[in-house]
């Protein structure tokens, strides 16, 4: 375990927007943060005496902003701590870089599109849609070019897939690292997709019987291409255009992505311009050699495309303190498998000697992220939270030295492993490794 203190989170930075700032007399209580939280909960208990109850607030004696004051809604600026974050140490420079989906603030299964972690290679292309053409070419009858207003003629699909870089939680194959759920696990998340079936469009253009893979390719600086199996292609893959029910955002490939479900983030070609049909994969192409997992021995695994049955705690977690003391405490999680879904999730408090169901709560759908919670009373005593997901294939999430027993330690792709988190009398939380 390395300084657990490095990736302290800071503190809620206020909000920069003037609406707030006119309404100078609530900062006061904007600075408060979690002290005030916990003080507010016990004092729940006893009832009685509360101010914030015997008074009247200032957001009760006076209008609050009309409906013009923000066309485009924006969260409370309470919230503004629940952002993206970045490890400025893990990438040279922000425009081939990536950041973490704040999970640990999260609930539900659906991740609100300004959180969606971001991973670019050569930064967010900013695409002019009117100026924006998809190509099919290659191994095709008839080669074809769509514009966007096409693409929106074809039948359409709605989806909820998680989509999850194969990097995530790729810094804790040696050991527990980051001491946050949202940088350990958050390289992830789970919208509601519209989008076309690519099977239309490559049937549009006739795949000839040699056609066996796909190869999308990006119109960003980093012209992002991989290889796709034609089966694949053919059967659940969705160009996509929305994500939760509004226009894709920038960086989450603006104006038109291709959504590979259940398989690793790389593949799901952003800002996509051109489908190439092939014979054989693109195997000399960059980014097919960076994305293979490395054995003890040396060799590689190749085709690991699929995202293996994996789960992680939320709350609490480092970011994430129990802050209300002993008694009633949620603990709340995500599930997720690119095979299925997650028909059960165990969880231990006391680092595997005893398990038991967690509950699920929310849609169990297919190659989506699955909300799991278990209620306890806490006795204050430390704890030692881990999650275990089950795969509707029958598949069980392994253990960290289950994984590394198999692929060694010089991977850094695929850490599918249990994660643990020991939480002290005081509610304080850190990444630890127990086995
Ligand atoms: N064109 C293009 N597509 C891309 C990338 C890219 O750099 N360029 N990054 C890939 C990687 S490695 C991942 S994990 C996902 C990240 O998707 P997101 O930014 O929506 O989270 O996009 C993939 N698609
Ligand atoms: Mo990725």
């Amino acid at each position: 375990m390395t300084d657990p203190n490095r990736l302290r989170v800071p503190a809620a930075p206020r909000s920069a927007d003037p609406a707030a700032s006119r309404r100078a007399f609530l900062t006061g209580s904007l600075a408060a943060g979690g002290a005030l939280v916990a003080a507010a909960a016990a004092r729940a208990s006893t009832g009685a005496g509360d101010p914030a109850i015997l008074e009247i607030p200032d957001w009760t004696r006076y209008n609050g902003f009309g409906v013009d004051e923000y066309p485009y809604g924006v969260p409370s600026p309470y919230e503004a701590h629940v952002v993206r974050r970045n490890v400025p140490w893990l990438t040279a420079e922000s425009v081939s870089s990536i950041n973490f989906t704040p999970i640990h603030e999260l609930d539900g299964i659906i991740t609100p599109n300004g959180l969606c972690f971001e991973r670019h290679h050569g930064g967010a292309a900013e695409i002019d849609p009117a100026q924006h053409r998809l190509m099919i070419n290659g191994l095709v009858d008839k080669p074809l070019v769509f514009t966007m207003d096409d693409l929106k003629r074809f039948p359409r699909e709605n989806h909820v897939y998680f989509l999850e870089c194969a990097a995530n939680t790729g810094m804790e194959w040696r050991g527990a690292q980051l001491n946050g759920a949202q940088y350990t696990h958050g390289m992830i998340h789970n919208v509601m997709y519209t989008g076309v079936k690519l099977k239309h469009l490559l049937d549009e253009a006739g795949v000839k019987t040699n056609g066996k893979w796909v190869m999308p390719e990006g119109a960003d600086s980093a012209a992002m291409t991989r290889s796709i199996p034609i089966e694949k292609a053919m059967d659940d893959c969705l160009v996509a255009f929305k994500m939760n029910g509004e226009a894709l955002r920038t960086e989450q490939g603006y104006p038109v992505r291709l959504v590979v479900p259940g398989w690793e983030g790389n593949m799901w070609v952003k800002w996509l311009r051109r489908l190439e049909v092939g014979d054989e994969p693109w195997h000399h192409r960059e980014e097919t050699s960076k994305y293979t997992d490395m054995l003890a021995d040396g060799r590689s695994r190749r085709f690991t495309w699929e995202m293996d049955a994996k789960s992680v705690i939320t709350s609490p977690s480092p970011q994430a303190p129990i802050l209300h003391g002993k008694g009633p405490l949620v603990i709340t999680g995500l599930a997720w498998s690119g095979r299925g879904t997650i028909p059960r999730v165990d969880v231990t408090i006391d680092g595997g000697k005893n398990w038991t169901e967690a509950r699920m709560s929310g849609p169990s759908l297919d190659k989506s992220m699955h909300r799991f919670y278990l209620d306890i009373v806490w006795d204050g005593s430390p704890l030692l939270l881990q999650s275990r997901a089950h795969c509707s294939t029958g598949y069980v999430q392994p253990t960290k030295s289950e994984l590394r027993a198999v692929r060694g330690e010089n991977s850094i792709y695929h850490n599918n492993g249990i994660q643990t988190w020991y939480v002290n009398e005081q509610g304080v939380a850190e990444n630890v490794e127990i086995s």
